[in-house]
């Protein structure tokens, strides 16, 4: 792949993910593996590393709003889902692209994984 980056790599097309949805800015895909009935992960087209720098770009309205149309378009905006931005390694962050967890369709527990 011509990107170092995985996320970069996912939204150049160069290497596969399941899209469900799309903006200028923002790609959101399905995350290879779930921990929710949905899990999607919304990431700004744009690198950016962690959280604050999605905000410092201008970009984590754009982010949440595609999350937002994710839980719309798979029938959980009203039953409820959960947001999570993991930020740096001690949250459990892996990949250091910027990206917003979408986890719902089911009760969600405290822990993550
Ligand atoms: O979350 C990183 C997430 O990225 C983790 O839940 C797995 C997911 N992941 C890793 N590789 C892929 C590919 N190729 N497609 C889809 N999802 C992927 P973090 O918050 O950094 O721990």
């Amino acid at each position: 792949m011509k990107n170092e980056c995985l996320f970069c790599a996912i939204v150049a097309r160069e290497i596969p993910a399941t899209v469900v949805y799309e903006t200028d800015t923002t790609l959101a895909f399905r995350d290879i593996n779930p921990h929710a009935p949905t899990h999607v992960l919304v990431v700004p087209k744009n690198h950016v590393r962690d959280a604050g720098e999605l905000a410092e770009a201008g970009l984590a309205d754009e982010v949440i709003k595609t999350a937002k149309a994710v839980a719309v378009a798979e029938g959980i905006a009203e039953s409820g889902y959960r947001l999570v931005l993991n930020t740096g390694p001690d949250s459990g962050q892996s990949v250091f692209h910027a990206h917003l967890h979408l986890l719902g369709g089911a009760p969600l527990t405290l822990q993550m994984g």
